[in-house]
């Protein structure tokens, strides 16, 4: 259906162009947060799985979050960035290992 169906076309009242309804969604950054007992390789593997980085893209994340304490694997849609973090949380227990993944507003 074309955007002018909620126009009001009566003899006598202007004709409006009507406006975008769509907002910007709000924008939320993934993060990894580093600590001293999940290998490294096993963080190259989540940011290669579930963020779709390259191997050597996920080998400079990883080493990021070592040496500065956090990183970002991606910037996403709220729903999209609250399943990521729930998908590395369970693949991260799954595997007994303490990685912490959260998510912040852009
Ligand atoms: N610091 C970990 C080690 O030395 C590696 C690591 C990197 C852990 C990133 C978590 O989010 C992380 N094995």
């Amino acid at each position: 259906m074309s955007e002018r169906r909620d126009i009001q076309r009566t003899a006598g009242t202007s004709v409006e162009e009507a406006k975008p309804r769509l907002k910007k969604p709000r924008l939320f950054r993934v993060l990894l947060i580093n600590d001293d007992y999940t290998p490294m390789e096993f963080v190259v593997v989540v940011l290669q799985r579930f963020f779709h980085l390259q191997h050597e893209h996920a080998v400079q994340v990883m080493l990021q979050v070592h040496t500065e304490g956090s990183g970002v694997c991606g910037v996403y849609t709220a729903e999209i960035a609250e399943t990521r973090v729930r998908e590395v949380l369970n693949f991260s227990r799954e595997n007994e290992h303490p990685l912490r993944c959260t998510m912040e507003p852009e």
